[in-house]
């Protein structure tokens, strides 16, 4: 009897047990027929507090009076903010994240960039190329091939996806470096081999920026170089730059994104100029968030 009854009790709790779990993790569905705000908390869910994207988010909260209703920006990480978006997509949530092109999100993803009437991102950025003085007469090999390094969103994005699927960043580099070959030999033609001089680079490690960082770190270790690679927080890499401590920097998201180092820094360092045009920062929300078109939108 007492059996019968242990059994019946667990049954019971099995019945019951997801049943409560599924409660306190389910999100309701993006209804497009009620206000966003209260949907998703008046929260936007963001990335590390150092990024620039979180800076300019801010300032956007302000320019669009956002603050007024007490939307706020969430800082997590890019891991746990493309997590958050996976699971929201998933179930079909709202959901508004600080987003940027060239990223494997919008690859992954079906999302879309909100307007920004306001200009409050700016229409599109280019990531520069910030070398330390004195580089091009130090180490003008090294030099020249920064300086010519470029390439496009689609190249930077195919090493992304690579390491987003658990490739090793080096590892991806090179292949993208075996693929392109013709391309990669434009920045170092003509260019003498060193025999293992020391070139340090340092970067900030977003995805974007592993990618790139990881496929010049190969370049030059193709020609010669022993190339330490090091991964830090934004301010600090520039500082890297401006004090020598290190040589290059292939991370500089301009006009808007780095404005603030950018400007701090300014005569300490040498500005190579762009090494990828037509990148994008703004805030995104997934397609089916069909009325959520424009920042304006987020206070319907
Ligand atoms: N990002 C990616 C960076 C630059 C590269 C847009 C997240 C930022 O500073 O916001």
């Amino acid at each position: 009897m007492k059996f019968k009854k242990a059994i019946i009790l667990s049954g019971l709790l099995l019945l019951i047990l997801p049943t409560l779990a599924g409660c306190t993790t389910t999100l309701k569905k993006y209804d497009a027929n009620e206000k966003l705000g209260p949907q998703v908390n008046y929260t936007i869910t963001g990335i590390d507090a150092g990024a620039g994207i979180m800076a300019t988010t801010q300032t956007a909260i302000q320019k669009y009076g956002l603050n007024k209703s007490n939307w706020q920006l969430q800082t997590s990480s890019t891991a746990a903010m493309t997590s958050t978006l996976d699971k929201a997509i998933e179930n079909k949530q709202p959901i508004v994240i600080t987003g940027w092109q060239p990223h494997w999100m919008f690859t992954k993803y079906p999302i879309k960039f909100l307007k920004d009437p306001k200009n409050a991102y700016g229409s599109s950025e280019h990531i520069n190329t910030i070398v330390r003085k004195g580089l091009k007469s130090d180490m003008p090999e090294a030099y020249t091939i920064l300086d010519r390094f470029h390439w496009k969103s689609t190249d930077m994005s195919s090493v992304m996806l690579d390491v987003n699927a658990g490739m090793d960043p080096s590892k991806a580099a090179k292949k993208w470096i075996k693929n392109n070959q013709t391309q990669v030999n434009q920045w170092t033609d003509g260019v003498k081999k060193v025999n293992g001089k020391k070139i340090k680079l340092t970067y900030v490690a977003w995805d974007s920026e592993i990618a790139s960082t990881n496929v010049v770190a190969e370049v030059l270790k193709e020609h010669g170089y022993s190339v330490t690679i090091q991964s830090m927080e934004m301010q600090p890499m520039w500082a890297s730059i401006a004090t020598n401590a290190a040589d290059a920097q292939v991370c500089a998201w301009l006009p808007n994104t780095s404005k603030q180092f950018y400007d701090d820094y300014k005569g300490k360092y040498d500005d190579l100029g762009p090494n990828l045009e037509g990148a994008k920062v703004g805030l995104a929300v997934p397609k089916y968030m069909t009325n959520i078109n424009s920042i304006e939108d987020l206070k319907k």
